[in-house]
């Protein structure tokens, strides 16, 4: 049978990826794809497999040359490396199969790259393609016919992977979401009827990661509330095995601003242990919101935007969010409105975006149609301008210079301090409710699972403290870290901030290596 190795490229920095903060927080990345381990669950007993996480360890070319199907996968923020895998294994003869979200958008991208390609979900074409190969009759390309019954979905393999290297463990509830965001490709993919696992694949999934010693997992589902009402039956099912437990995990997630307007199902969250949750902003201007048809976005039940992102953080849990800067819409005023916004809010980890056109999306076709696409050639060897999209009421210099001065207002010390020390200390956010009130009955597992947090938040400040370079960076964590200590006296708060100035750190060197790019294409256009 054969022996398989599958491997996940080097990510490019990116914001999630915060590859700046891992050496503060003792791990290698911030979290395995899920795929790997599911597909290595997926692959029929008899067969071989290896899974290599290139962002924990170095590929061994020599061993990939001697086995019989290595497969590659990854993001579009993965593809050059990618490229550069693929190549290397075709000048090593060795037979290779490519997959993941970047091909399934853009399968060119790799012509007479692979020998076998995988467009989309891959839990019927994965077996198939292995009985396939074994009887020598395998297709150069993949496609499901029917999008993959969650019921049916193995436990991912963890076992096979180096998880003490990653900062969380992944889990997937569902797939799919209701909503047709024009940029989104999510839909494109899985569909806009969410799809959702049984309670009794979950909780073993749940098992398994406590088994491998995770203690943080983020919920990988496209929106977690795209079926409210089967997620919360699902939320049931892990409260009680939380508490049957003693709340070993917590969790982050992602999910759709309608959240706040349901209190029921963010109680549910909160009691489950989730504690931060990453929502879709994108934007203030609500003529751009129309544009690219967010509607949950302009919905005025349960009240503004604001509103529910302040009820959300009420409930307990932190929320983290992705806005766009370069719709229609938008003219030279957005980067103010952005910034204001990400303020009021309270939301001390935004992630800003150009508006990119991912292929196969309405946003892509529009703007094909239109002429106002660049090739992707442009942007990876020109220093580019970080997105494929002309947009239409300013330049793309000007977007360009507004997305980097944006980045810059956000992430300097005040900006991003501010906004945590308002949620923290002003608004005294208490997540992990559920975890408290449990561990408060029981003294000595309080004691135990509070001096882990606090032993975890002394280590991540004494490596800031050695580490980084800049001396009034050091200086004012430790005065902010200091200062919320006094306040707030709970270990998980102190560890929380603790991770939050690791995370600044990752956020700053970004927004310096992004005005440096900046600086380097104007010289170049100069
Ligand atoms: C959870 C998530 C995250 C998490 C975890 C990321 C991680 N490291 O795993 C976080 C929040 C950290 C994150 C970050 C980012 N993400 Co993200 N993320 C997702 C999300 C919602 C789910 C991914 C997931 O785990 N799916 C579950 C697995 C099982 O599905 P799958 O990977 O698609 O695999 C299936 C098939 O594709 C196939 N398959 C996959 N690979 C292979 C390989 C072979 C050989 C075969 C046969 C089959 C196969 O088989 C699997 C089973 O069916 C997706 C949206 C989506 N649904 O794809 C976006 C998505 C993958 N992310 C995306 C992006 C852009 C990013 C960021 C770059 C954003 C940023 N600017 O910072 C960063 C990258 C940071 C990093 N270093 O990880 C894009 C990628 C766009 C693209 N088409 O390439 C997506 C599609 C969302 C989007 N449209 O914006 N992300
Ligand atoms: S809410 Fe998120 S996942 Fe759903 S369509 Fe919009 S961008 Fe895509």
């Amino acid at each position: 049978m054969a022996d398989i190795v599958l491997i996940n490229p080097r990510f490019e920095i990116s914001y999630w990826g915060l590859e700046h903060a891992m050496p503060f927080l003792g791990v290698k990345a911030i979290m395995p794809v899920a795929n790997l381990p599911l597909l290595a669950a997926l692959t029929p007993s008899g067969h071989h497999v290896t899974l290599v996480d290139e962002n924990v360890e170095p590929i061994d070319f020599g061993r990939c040359a001697r086995a019989h199907i290595v497969g590659v996968t990854g993001m579009n923020v993965q593809r050059r490396r990618m490229k550069e895998i693929l190549a290397e294994l075709k000048r090593r003869g060795v037979f290779t199969v490519v997959g993941g979200p970047w091909v399934t958008v853009q399968e060119d991208d790799i012509a007479g790259l692979a020998d076998v390609i995988f467009i989309g979900e891959a839990e019927e074409t994965w077996p198939r393609f292995l009985a396939e190969w074994s009887e020598g009759r395998h297709q150069a390309r993949y496609e499901q016919a029917e999008r993959t019954d969650m019921a049916t979905v193995p436990v991912p393999r963890l076992d096979l992977l180096r998880m003490k290297d990653y900062a969380f463990g992944s889990v997937q509830f569902s797939r799919g979401c209701p909503f047709e965001c024009e940029f989104c490709d999510i839909i494109v993919t899985f569909g806009r009827r969410p799809r959702i696992k049984t309670s009794a694949q979950v909780l073993a999934e749940l098992d398994g990661l406590v088994k491998v010693g995770k203690q943080s997992v983020f919920i990988v589902d496209d929106n977690l509330i795209g079926n409210k009402r089967a997620i919360k039956a699902l939320l049931r099912e892990v409260i009680g095995w939380q508490e049957a437990r003693g709340y070993p995990l917590s969790f982050a997630t992602e999910a759709s601003i309608d959240l706040g307007e349901d209190t029921e199902l963010m109680e549910l969250m909160v009691e489950a242990n989730i504690t931060s949750v990453f929502v879709g902003i994108e934007t203030p201007n609500e003529a751009a919101l129309r544009e690219t048809k967010k509607v949950q976005n302009l919905r005025a039940r349960g009240g503004t935007m604001l509103d529910k992102v302040h009820r959300i953080q009420e409930a307990g849990m932190e929320v983290w969010c992705g806005v766009i800067v370069g719709f229609d819409n938008d003219d030279a005023g957005i980067f103010a409105a952005q910034s204001r916004f990400v303020r009021e809010a309270r939301i001390a980890s935004a992630m800003v975006n150009m508006l990119v056109a991912i292929p196969r999306t309405p946003l892509y076709k529009r703007l094909a149609k239109d002429g106002r696409l660049t090739p992707l050639e442009d942007e990876e060897n020109s220093g580019g301008f970080g997105t494929n999209v002309v947009p239409l009421r300013i330049s793309r210099e000007a977007l360009y210079a507004g997305y980097t001065e944006l980045m810059h207002d956000l992430y300097t010390l005040d900006a991003y301090f501010g906004r945590l020390d308002e949620l923290y200390l002003d608004a005294c956010l208490r997540p992990a409710r559920a975890r408290t009130r449990y561990l408060h009955r029981r003294p000595l597992r309080w004691l135990k699972f509070n001096g882990r947090l606090l032993f975890e938040a002394v280590a991540i400040f004494v490596l800031l403290m050695r580490g980084i370079p800049d001396t009034a960076l050091r200086r004012e964590y430790r005065r902010r870290l200091m200062r919320l200590a006094w306040y707030r006296r709970e270990p998980q708060i102190i560890q929380t901030y603790a991770i939050k100035c690791a995370m600044h750190w990752h956020a700053h060197r970004m927004v310096q290596e992004l005005l440096a790019r900046r600086r380097f294409s104007t010289d170049l256009a100069a």
